[in-house]
């Protein structure tokens, strides 16, 4: 019998396609829903879910690129030296030192950092930033102790987000009152720059505290770390980190405290714009292949129609009537 090589390398092959294809199915069919022609509606993400997939990591589009310029989620595909930007700017971050991923320790129960405080130096970095004058960051935390300065994120050692015992800071400036260890917090950081030039601290969707100084970001973030420094190291879990290039109205903060990623609201939308939503299907270890839905174009206001002004006269005109007659009778 002759060891036919061609035919076995075939059958290996085709094996490991099977394997490859047949293995990981993470499937969905995004779709954008609740838009219509008006104004004043949200945009909403509707899509499903297929194969293995139970979780989906969404990027909304505006026009060709991505509403975040930052779009970490820390889901599966994170390990301990590298985690995806889903934003079309690529902003992938290396981990660095011994924060551990955990792919259940999140905020909704899926993947999120672990910082332990001391020994080794430890971050999430992401390098070559752009960042605006204006812009927010968005991302849950779980404290785990109330000793040290502990940096939620900075972009350089006069340019953070910390919490000292008790109190919160944006660089030097006190802020408020930090929220309760070991249970995760939402937090949105708002600065703006020019005439309004402030720092505001949304938790939980709600205002915790203003501050006047106005920090310009560099090009590095360093999540969990103050820059390079070994000292002062986050200690707890930090998930789902986002940084948009504007200050997002406290409708859109509060929608992202309470439903994730899942709407745009429509005070940040403006007649005309196209949005897309991209929806990657994951199922906790891969992700599958990203689609994207039908563009959706915010639509104008709506004018009054002629019959609109017909009733508006014809309402005047009966109350003016009815107020002559009064007058008639007096
Ligand atoms: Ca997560
Ligand atoms: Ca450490």
């Amino acid at each position: 019998m002759v060891f036919n090589i061609k035919k076995y390398f075939m059958i290996f092959s085709f094996s490991i396609f099977c394997l490859l294809f047949f293995s990981v199915q993470v499937d969905a069919t995004p779709t954008v829903s609740g838009v219509s022609a008006t104004y004043d509606d949200n945009l909403t993400s509707s899509y499903t879910l297929g194969g293995t997939a139970d979780r989906a990591i969404i990027d909304w589009k505006l026009g060709d690129s991505s509403f975040s310029l930052v779009n970490l989620p820390f889901e599966g595909g994170s390990n301990s030296t590298w985690t995806k930007d889903y934003s079309s700017y690529s902003n992938n971050a290396t981990v660095v030192g011994d924060a551990t991923y955990g792919s259940t320790t999140g905020y909704d129960g899926n993947g999120s950092y672990y910082f332990d405080g001391g020994g080794n130096q430890e971050s999430v970095r992401v390098t070559g930033l752009t960042i605006p004058q204006n812009y927010s960051v968005s991302f849950w935390a779980n404290r785990q102790a109330s000793s040290g300065l502990h940096p939620y994120f900075s972009f350089s050692k006069t340019v953070l987000l910390k919490v000292s015992s008790s109190n919160i800071y944006w660089g030097g400036m006190y802020l408020c009152h930090s929220p309760s260890n070991s249970e995760w917090h939402h937090f949105t950081l708002v600065v703006e720059n020019g005439a309004a030039s402030q720092a505001v601290l949304y938790v939980d969707g709600e205002l915790c505290g203003t501050g006047a100084n106005y920090l310009t970001p560099t090009a590095n973030l360093y999540l969990g770390s103050i820059t390079t420094l070994v000292n002062d190291n986050w200690n707890g879990y930090i998930d789902d980190f986002k940084i948009f290039g504007r200050p997002l109205s406290q409708e859109q903060i509060q929608s992202i405290f309470q439903d994730g990623f899942e709407t745009i609201v429509s005070e940040e939308l403006v007649d005309d714009e196209e949005w897309t939503l991209e929806v990657t299907p994951n199922n906790g270890t891969v992700d599958g292949l990203s689609v994207e839905s039908s563009s959706v174009t915010i639509g104008d206001a709506p004018t009054p129609e002629f019959s609109d002004y017909a009733m508006i006269l014809l309402l005047m005109t009966t109350v003016g009537g009815f107020i002559y007659f009064r007058k008639q009778d007096d």
